[in-house]
């Protein structure tokens, strides 16, 4: 069987959804957070060398990076729906988002918490630069999504489940502005019953 190991409050939340949206049976190994650093625990740690969180045990595979476990397991279990295959039109379109999620997005989100002062500590004096390229990130997707219910392909894809998280995040610490594409975007998204059930399964991981 599968197994999550997932760490509150972090990037597993897509891969608990993922797997509820693949139907796949899994077990939750569920972590928390060291209450002062707010670090993985040395548990977690231990697992792999990378000593992140999502990590994913699949057979023999133990595989790190968001990407990475998203694009196997949507290989291998996604039936060709939340994968795009290289022959589809869009591929590159969904090339794009699948990297643009941790290589741009996630960066400038986290890099946006930690000067902001949201994660501890004074506000630095680079806050706002960080945060006119955010605003500038939320007016792209904003964009994108102006003529499209998902990113890519006319579906519900990976492409989709991989920006979510973030965009999830800034939306719920009210951080989008006027951008009301992300708001209809997510909540359709968290609308959708795998969504939900993940939500349900991370509250309750032995359910
Ligand atoms: N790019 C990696 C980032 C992994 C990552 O930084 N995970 C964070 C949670 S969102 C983590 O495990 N933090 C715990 C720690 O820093 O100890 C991915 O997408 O898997």
């Amino acid at each position: 069987m599968l197994t999550v190991y997932h760490l509150v409050n972090s990037r597993s939340d897509r891969i608990v959804w993922l797997v509820e949206e693949l139907g796949v049976d899994y077990e939750l190994i569920h972590f928390e957070r060291d209450p002062k650093t707010g670090r993985a625990p040395a548990a977690l740690q231990k697992l792999h060398p990378f000593a992140r969180s999502p990590l994913v045990r699949d057979g023999e595979l133990l595989l790190a990076e968001s990407g990475a476990i998203i694009e196997t397991l949507a290989a291998k279990y996604g039936a060709g729906t939340m994968a795009v295959d290289p022959t589809e039109e869009e591929y590159p379109r969904y090339l794009h988002w699948l990297h643009f999620a941790e290589g741009s997005s996630m960066f400038q989100l986290v890099l946006g918490m930690f000067l902001s002062g949201e994660l501890g500590g004074d506000a630095h004096a680079l806050a706002p630069t960080v945060q006119a390229g955010l605003q500038d990130q939320f007016r792209y997707i904003d964009g994108e999504l102006a003529s499209r219910e998902y990113l890519v392909a006319d579906r519900f894809t990976a492409a989709d489940l991989i920006m979510a998280f973030g965009l999830i995040h800034a939306h719920n610490q009210e951080r989008i502005g006027d951008c009301k594409q992300i708001e209809a975007y997510v909540a359709r998204l968290t609308a959708r019953p795998a969504y939900q059930r993940a939500v349900q399964r991370m509250i309750n991981p032995t359910a």
